[in-house]
């Protein structure tokens, strides 16, 4: 008998089935794109650096790069819809107002990743193809994930470019901010249909590797808080974290059924961003006039209790409405904006760690109440 033996170095035994850099860019699909362009200019202090529009040969759509440090969003409208991928968009907004087309992923190799994930139960939905101009080439593909958002993967290693082949070079719409708001997509949040939470999570573990982490909300929270239950999947290297809801049945009617109501089915319901300076950030934030969700007084008597000291005094946390949470690896500051559309769908959070990796876990109560206010006054409670 001749014993076998494994003579792959351990890295590569162990290497990841699905490498991912980072999150690439966020794309919507938007009624206006000019007009979001110039609020998240405005009001989230990002970037516009590259347009594509009937200007340089797009004659069907429109599209503005705006970003801030390494987070990219893309905004998308359709001029005249002529081919498939016009209608989709142009069906898209009609049906779901302004939201996410695209949670698209940084990958090493696109050719690699689309071929792991459709042998491990994705549905393909473009195969690799080569892009290029005279920045170079990028090879792009794109599998389906919830409701009609995709991934697509970019492979950009042989470009340099202000975004994608097609794209040109674009200036600021208005005067930059001095400091950048935020830095970085942190997560990326879903919303899915009742009892499909768990075959999502399933999803991402089977077709990206990605693993579950720690924080989930189980019944628990669920039925008495939240109203929803949630688990986060991430690759490796906790560059790209996806949690998942799916509404719960509680006392109130959930914020994800309200959600997938006016939405129309599953999507993404919020994009955390990182940033350094949370404080900073939410004061310049609000004075452009986006809306946060409040958080009543009584949070902050107690918060010294049990959060302990953080950077921030809590009387500054106070008068800017800013959550807490503190866990065994160290504290987050958050904050939520209110929907930043006139259905009650997509919004933004602001989060600064400080050690915690979780999402917030502790505030679901606080938070929860506060999105119960909202809902009450849409009448959708
Ligand atoms: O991303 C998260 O899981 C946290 C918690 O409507 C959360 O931000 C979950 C649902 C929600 C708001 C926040
Ligand atoms: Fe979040």
């Amino acid at each position: 008998m001749t014993e076998t033996i494994d003579h792959t170095p351990e890295t590569a035994r162990q290497a990841d089935p699905f490498p991912v850099k980072g999150m690439d860019a966020v794309v919507f699909a938007v009624g206006n794109a000019k007009q979001a362009a110039h609020y998240y200019s405005t009001a989230f202090g990002m970037k516009l650096v590259a347009y594509s529009g009937p200007e340089n040969g797009s004659r069907e759509t429109a599209s503005y790069v705006l970003t801030s440090g390494a987070a990219r969003f893309v905004f998308t409208s359709v001029i005249k819809a002529t081919s498939e991928r016009g209608r989709f968009l142009a069906e898209h907004v009609a049906e779901h107002g302004d939201g996410v087309v695209d949670l698209a992923i940084e990958v090493p190799d696109a050719r690699a990743a689309y071929k792991y994930a459709t042998e491990h139960g994705a549905t393909g939905l473009q195969e690799p193809h080569e892009v290029s101009d005279e920045h170079g080439t990028v090879v792009l593909a794109a599998i389906a994930t919830y409701g009609k958002t995709r991934h697509t993967l970019v492979e950009r290693s042989g470009y340099e470019g202000p975004y994608l082949p097609g794209f040109v070079t674009a200036a600021p719409m208005v005067e930059p901010v001095e400091k950048r708001f935020f830095q970085a997509i942190d997560h990326c949040v879903g919303n899915v249909e009742l009892g499909k939470m768990n075959d999502w999570v399933a999803f991402y573990n089977n077709v990206m590797g990605f693993t579950n982490m720690k924080e989930f909300v189980g019944d628990d929270i669920a039925t008495e808080y939240s109203a929803l239950m949630s688990k986060v999947v991430a690759d490796g290297t906790l560059k790209v974290k996806f949690p998942l809801n799916e509404p719960a049945i509680a006392k109130k009617k959930s914020q994800i059924d309200e959600y997938l109501e006016f939405y129309g089915g599953p999507g993404v319901q919020h994009i955390a961003l990182a940033t350094n300076d949370i404080v900073a950030s939410v004061r310049a934030m609000r004075a452009a006039g986006v809306q946060f969700l409040d958080t009543p007084d009584s949070y902050y008597d107690t918060l010294g209790e049990w959060a302990g000291e953080t950077r921030v005094p809590v009387e500054t946390l106070r008068e800017l409405k800013i959550l807490v949470d503190r866990d065994e690896d160290g504290y987050l500051l958050q904050i939520f904006t209110k929907p930043v559309q006139d259905r009650p769908t997509v919004f933004f959070e602001m989060i600064e760690r400080h050690g915690s990796m979780g999402f917030g876990k502790g505030n679901f109560k606080a938070l929860f109440e506060a999105i119960e206010r909202e809902q009450e006054l849409r009448g959708n409670l």
